[in-house]
């Protein structure tokens, strides 16, 4: 294939502007230049890059273009400060946030209509994978983006598989289980458009460190990853962008 990997850096709720500095200052001299490297900070720290060779993401926007929503994020601001990302989804938020899938989907839409990339998260609960729902489950996530989007635009969507029960658990998914479900995503697209499919960018996430990435990253539906922990660890952070083929 000719997908581009990507590898993106979800901060969460932690970080500072020391930690900005120190990412920064690695990557300067890192040559990079195979992957895409993508850093989601919180969002106050966004403007506190400015000597970056890598890429800005959001962590969330609004459903809202503007307007009165206190403590909301609009997606042109975003765009202001020089995002070119997006992670929509994010287990977390669905969880934390009761995001819908159909909500899920209105955020995706406002951020390509706004030309910022959605890191569109999808991913299920163990007792979900355990009762053998784990491909309906994650089909209907990846359906309602569908509806409301069409499939073209997922010429424009990268999608990031976080099985929850990976995520910052220590519990990573075998690269067996990821790409058994990274195929499953891919062949889900392909039902709708076999090219579409064929080049889309699917990013694992969950407990990704230096140590396992190399042989999640060698899964053949496997384009990259999304890391939580790992990412504010900068040296470590680094040798899972290096691992990225
Ligand atoms: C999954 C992941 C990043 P972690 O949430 O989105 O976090 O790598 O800490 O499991």
């Amino acid at each position: 294939n000719n997908r581009r990997p990507i590898v993106a850096g979800n901060w969460k709720m932690n970080g500072n502007l020391a930690l900005i500095k120190q990412v920064e200052e690695l990557f300067s001299d890192a040559d990079i230049s195979h992957v895409d490297v993508v850093v989601c900070p919180p969002f106050p720290y966004l403007g506190g890059f400015n000597d970056s060779n890598f890429a800005l993401g959001g962590q969330n926007i609004s459903h809202y273009e503007s307007g009165a929503h206190t403590g909301e994020t609009a997606v042109s601001m975003l765009k202001e400060m020089n995002c070119q990302y997006v992670i929509l989804g994010h287990s977390e938020r669905r969880a934390d946030n009761n995001e819908s899938n159909e909500l899920v989907a209105d955020k995706v839409e406002l951020a390509l209509a706004h030309k910022l990339i959605p890191l569109f998260c999808i991913g299920e609960p163990e007792d979900i994978r355990e009762s053998g729902q784990l491909f309906d489950f994650i089909a209907a996530q990846i359906d309602a983006v569908i509806n409301k989007v069409g499939i073209a635009a997922f010429n424009d969507i990268v999608i990031a598989y976080e099985p929850i029960w990976a995520i910052g658990t220590g519990k990573t998914a075998s690269p067996e289980q990821a790409q058994e479900v990274h195929a499953f995503i891919r062949q889900h697209l392909a039902k709708q458009d076999s090219n579409i499919a064929n080049q889309c960018v699917i990013l694992y996430g969950g407990s990704v460190k230096g140590s396992n990435a190399v042989e999640l990253f060698s899964q053949p539906d496997v384009d990259g990853g999304l890391i939580g922990g790992a990412s504010l660890n900068p040296e470590d952070f680094l040798s899972i962008c290096l691992a990225a083929k």
